[in-house]
């Protein structure tokens, strides 16, 4: 099985570009060591999902809407190459495109098994941008990444020499909370507060609030919209309320 074999496969499933990593070429920092994760793993397959225009959409449900459509076709992808790449003779472990993710205090929710980032880059889908997100060649910052950890040996596409961003700063002006301040740092906190309300934190705030309400608040509390947001997004998985930096970006539209 080799790489053009793969990138047909896949292409032929509707998925924007596909990209190879050799295990050892995957770099980032913070996050786990892939042996962690699969001890056979010899490359990675990384794949990428344009994200479609209901991003740009004033309505949070419609945008998110439109990424939980995008989350649903890339996990059947990711299920159907992984298969091929098994039926192939190889092992092979998906990697998602937020969730399920390691929920601690260490991490604070915010590191994933795999940096789809840093693999995207490695793959030569895209270089970082000022937004500290991905900018593929074709689909600009508009793109949504997943990967499957293979046991398969597939050399390292090359990585794009260019800078991709035209450091027009839209990004960092579009930001409602100030997030993009600081070049090549995303200040985590300010994001999450603002992209994911009714997220972790959301969730911690109302119901320490409610464990020291009385009877009357706690029954006022249950019909207020606030606990029906956290509710949903109970259900939804993280649930993105600011799309900004990815929708603001001119590059490719
Ligand atoms: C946790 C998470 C978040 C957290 C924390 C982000 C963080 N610190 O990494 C929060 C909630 C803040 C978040 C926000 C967003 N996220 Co998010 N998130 C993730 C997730 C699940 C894990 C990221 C992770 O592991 N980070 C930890 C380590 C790897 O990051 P780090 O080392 O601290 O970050 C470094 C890089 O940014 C790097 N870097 C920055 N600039 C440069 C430049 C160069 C040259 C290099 C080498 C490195 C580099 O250095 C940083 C500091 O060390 C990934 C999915 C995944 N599995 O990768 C999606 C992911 C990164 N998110 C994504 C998106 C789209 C978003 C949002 C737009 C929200 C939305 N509506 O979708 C915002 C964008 C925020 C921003 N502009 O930074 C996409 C990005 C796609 C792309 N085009 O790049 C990803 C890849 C999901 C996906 N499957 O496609 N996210």
């Amino acid at each position: 099985m080799n790489k053009v074999q793969i990138r047909e496969f896949v292409m032929n499933l509707g998925v924007d570009d596909v990209g190879f990593v050799a295990a050892e070429d995957y770099q980032s920092p913070r996050s786990p060591v892939l042996s962690t994760l699969m001890p056979e793993v010899r490359s990675l397959v990384v794949m990428a999902f344009r994200e479609l225009s209901t991003c740009e959409s004033q309505s949070p449900q419609i945008a998110m809407s439109g990424r939980m459509d995008m989350m649903e076709f890339s996990r059947s992808v990711n299920y159907r190459v992984a298969g091929f790449l098994e039926r192939a003779g190889g092992k092979a472990m998906t990697v998602p495109v937020s969730y399920p993710m390691e929920m601690s205090a260490g991490t604070k929710g915010s590191i994933g098994e795999v940096s789809l980032r840093h693999a995207a880059v490695a793959a030569g889908l895209g270089t970082f941008g000022r937004h500290n997100i991905v900018i593929h060649p074709k689909l600009g910052t508009r793109v949504i990444f997943t990967a499957i950890l293979t046991s398969l040996e597939l050399p390292s596409d090359i990585p794009i020499a260019d800078d991709l961003c035209n450091h027009c700063d839209a990004c960092v002006r579009a930001c409602p909370v100030d997030a993009l301040a600081v070049p090549g740092r995303t200040n985590v906190g300010r994001c999450l507060g603002n992209s994911q309300p009714y997220g972790i934190g959301g969730t911690i705030n109302f119901w320490s609030r409610f464990a020291g309400a009385g009877g009357e608040e706690r029954q006022a509390m249950l019909r207020d919209p606030e606990y029906w947001k956290l509710y949903q997004a109970g259900f939804i998985g993280f649930q993105y309320f600011c799309f900004n930096c990815l929708k603001s970006c001119p590059v490719g539209q």
